[in-house]
């Protein structure tokens, strides 16, 4: 029997150590069905490529960004309303690359569907580039939706961005935190966000390159 030396102030260590004897029952349990069959029990999101696209900010983890996060392939991916379109003019960083030149632009009243995004255990921040247009009071909402991928439940939590003095130009949101339905077991769940603008109607939002932290890759 191989023994297994926890340190319960590291909740990393913990997660990393559980999952290793989660996997060494289950790698017992599926000897005969063959690696196809861990696979389905234990799914992965595959290789992303990530950067540390806030490390001006202070926030040196590695993101990936969302499918066409970056509006560089107009709305492909994405599901707009009838009022929100994308349009000329890139986040004022361009941590993604200096040659994007599109963000998406969203009216009070309208909205926009992001690209359903696999996480695994533990990737439970998203942040992303916000601007708005500094007229009346406005917000913009970000609805979280988080499904299990084995058991299709479905968790959801809510932010609001206030425009303020700092939201006139383009700048950084915290990063925000997801539901997490996996308790820091293995396996994979769907990330899909819904942003909509409220407020005053001549109010309208922007956003840009929306990024989440793969903290597997830490
Ligand atoms: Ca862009």
């Amino acid at each position: 029997m191989t023994t297994m030396r926890v340190r319960c102030g590291n909740s990393r260590l913990m997660r990393v150590v559980v999952f290793a004897a989660v996997m060494s029952i289950a790698g017992s349990a599926l000897s005969a069905a063959g690696p196809a069959s861990a696979l389905t029990l234990f799914p992965n999101c595959g290789a992303r490529e990530s950067s540390p696209a806030f490390a001006q900010w202070g926030d040196t983890s590695p993101y990936f960004q969302v499918a066409n996060g970056g509006f560089e392939s107009g709305s492909s991916e994405w599901t707009l309303s009838n009022g929100a379109r994308v349009e000329s003019g890139n986040e004022m960083f361009f941590v993604a690359d200096p040659t994007d030149g599109h963000s998406l632009a969203i009216p009070v009243g309208e909205h926009a569907t992001s690209p359903t995004t696999c996480i695994a255990a533990g990737e439970n921040t998203f942040r992303l580039f916000v601007k708005s247009s500094g007229t009346g009071l406005s917000s913009l909402h970000v609805q979280a939706f988080v499904q299990n991928a084995l058991t299709g439940i479905v968790l959801s939590t809510g932010f609001d961005v206030n425009a303020n003095d700092a939201t006139q130009e383009w700048s950084p949101t915290p990063a925000f935190n997801v539901p997490n339905l996996l308790g820091g077991l293995a396996g994979v769940q769907r990330l899909t966000l819904v942003f909509t603008a409220r407020g005053e109607s001549t109010a309208s939002w922007s956003i840009d390159d929306v990024y989440v932290d793969p903290f597997k890759l830490r």
